[in-house]
């Protein structure tokens, strides 16, 4: 008599390493999309952290332009801007007209100044990531009673890229030595050139220069 045949009943589930296999293979696939996601999320704090300056320089040079819109042209010293640039400008602003008579507005100045809690050596003093920069201030009736002044920003570079403090031209733009603020003028176009820096990801400096020019006209 023929033994019956046994029949193996079908294997259900996974060998042992097969689910070792398995946690392996899922594992890395968590750790790159977790990689990704970090990598993704350092690009994005990098951009916004450079938008960011870039908005700060932005809003700075428009502040600085709508002070100068109705500068007269022959208030504005110092003669150096008509060479070499200048940190500083000062300025008289129209007022308008009365009785037929322009009106002049008291004297302004705009001037890159370093942070009081920095020093001229190469170091950060002050500890915020930025070094020997700069504030940008306005003052009125400077050096005379009822003297203003305003800081309009920080965090100005101590030079714009591409200059050192050597009196020379080295970026070849005609201009020597300019700050994270200068002034130029050609004829009646007074341009403007500011330098921010801020901090990105893990501390790196980015630095935005920003520029326009302004016609004056009176
Ligand atoms: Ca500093
Ligand atoms: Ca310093
Ligand atoms: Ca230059």
């Amino acid at each position: 008599m023929k033994a019956p045949v046994r029949v193996r009943p079908a294997r259900a589930g996974f060998t042992m390493v097969e689910v070792i296999l398995g946690a392996c293979l899922m594992g890395s696939l968590l750790l790159v999309a977790g990689l990704a996601t970090d990598r993704c999320m350092a690009l994005f704090r990098q951009r916004r952290a450079s938008q960011a300056v870039s908005s700060s320089a932005s809003r700075l040079l428009q502040r600085v332009t709508s002070e100068l819109a109705s500068a007269r042209r022959g208030s504005l010293q110092p003669a150096t801007i008509e060479t070499q640039g200048s940190d500083t400008l000062i300025y008289q602003k129209c007022l308008g007209v009365a009785g037929g008579v322009v009106q002049w507005s008291s004297v302004f100045t705009l001037r890159w100044e370093r942070e009081p809690s920095e020093l001229d050596d190469g170091q950060d003093n002050d500890g915020n990531g930025l070094v020997d920069e700069g504030l940008l201030a306005l003052i009125e009736n400077e050096g005379l009673a009822g003297e203003r002044r305003t800081v309009l920003g920080h965090g100005l570079c101590e030079l714009l890229p591409g200059e050192t403090s050597d009196a020379a031209d080295e970026d070849g733009d005609g201009l020597i030595d300019e700050r994270g603020l200068c002034f130029s003028i050609e004829g009646d176009l007074l341009t403007v050139r500011l330098g921010l820096q801020g901090l990105g990801l893990g501390g790196a400096m980015i630095t935005k220069v920003v520029e326009t020019a302004v016609f004056v006209r009176n």
